[in-house]
């Protein structure tokens, strides 16, 4: 893992190994290759409109595009491994040859193979390894930075498993578990990125409180990225106060800016959003405040 030479707040402390390295927060635009995700419904579920869309967020100032086939939101069903392959090999194979830095977001390691060998250079696992038993020494034997995502079982039943004494307490443990059992499996710690992974197996005041004590999940010393974009807490916190019906998904983008800000000055190392272009703006204007604020503890 490297060190910045001088991150200040509002920037992260650690990168992952061979990943773009702003002095700021990074941005992960999110390309959904699926028919029946919760923020975007499909828009982008033809390849050639992934291409373009993941083109447009990396024209917009994307670091990493994250492109996934398989829906989570809470109660989705699972895609078969060929048509989860079918929806995202040509994606990554077009958007890596653009010279963009592309992301898979599998919990498959034949899904994760395949995108390594067509150009992905990270592996977003929201299961960090509990969903298939390959993939642990798959990324061991790739040196392919990795994410693990706090993960309690699969979208179709996971809000059962949303039981905690201490959300905050109790992620933190079972992500240092999955930490030392990717060691175990030999990936490089210089790999490994940890993410909190809000709305899985979470209700709103657990997301809410995960993200008021991130900085102890930063305190695990890896890389931590945050994907809170137009997730259900939000739209929850936004309802209509005369109907309570909740905000839509694609009317969350500024609550979305707001917990990108929040994140990154608690040291996040990048966030998955859906709207790139504030994103981009929030997380440099929050290091740039940042600086400013570290030089004035000097
Ligand atoms: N959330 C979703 C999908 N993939 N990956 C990581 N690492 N963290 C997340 O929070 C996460 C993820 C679901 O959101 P989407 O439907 O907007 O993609």
């Amino acid at each position: 893992m490297s060190t910045a030479t001088r991150p200040g707040q509002g920037a992260p402390a650690l990168y992952p190994r061979g990943l773009p390295r702003p002095a700021r927060t990074l941005v992960m635009g999110v390309v959904n290759v699926t028919p029946d995700s919760f923020s975007d419904g499909g828009r982008w579920f033809d390849p050639e409109r992934a291409v373009a869309h993941g083109l447009a967020l990396f024209d917009e100032g994307a670091d990493i595009l994250d492109v996934g086939g398989e829906s989570t939101r809470p109660g989705a069903a699972r895609p078969p491994v060929e048509e989860e392959l079918r929806r995202v090999l040509p994606v990554v194979r077009e958007l890596a040859a653009a010279g963009a830095p592309v992301s898979v977001d599998t919990m498959r390691a034949e899904v994760a193979a395949r995108a390594i060998e067509a150009g992905a250079m990270l592996v977003n696992d929201v299961s960090g390894g509990l969903a298939d038993p390959a993939m642990l020494p798959l990324m061991a034997q790739a040196g392919t930075p990795y994410v693990v995502m706090h993960w309690r079982g699969h979208s179709a039943g996971m809000q059962a498993n949303a039981l905690y004494d201490d959300v905050v307490a109790d992620v933190v443990d079972e992500l240092r578990l999955r930490v030392e059992a990717a060691l175990h499996a030999g990936i490089s710690p210089d790999c490994l990125i940890l993410d909190p992974g809000l709305g899985f197996a979470k209700h709103a005041d657990h997301n809410w409180q995960l993200l008021g004590r991130l900085r102890e999940v930063v305190a695990l010393g890896h890389p931590v990225l945050v994907g809170a974009a137009r997730k259900s807490f939000l739209g929850h916190l936004l309802a209509d106060p005369s109907t309570g019906r909740p905000r839509p998904a694609r009317q969350r983008d500024a609550a979305t800016s707001a917990v990108s800000v929040l994140a990154a000055a608690q040291g996040a190392w990048c966030v998955r959003v859906h709207d790139v272009v504030s994103t981009v703006d929030a997380v440099r204007v929050t290091a740039r405040w940042g600086l400013e604020a570290a030089a004035a503890q000097l």
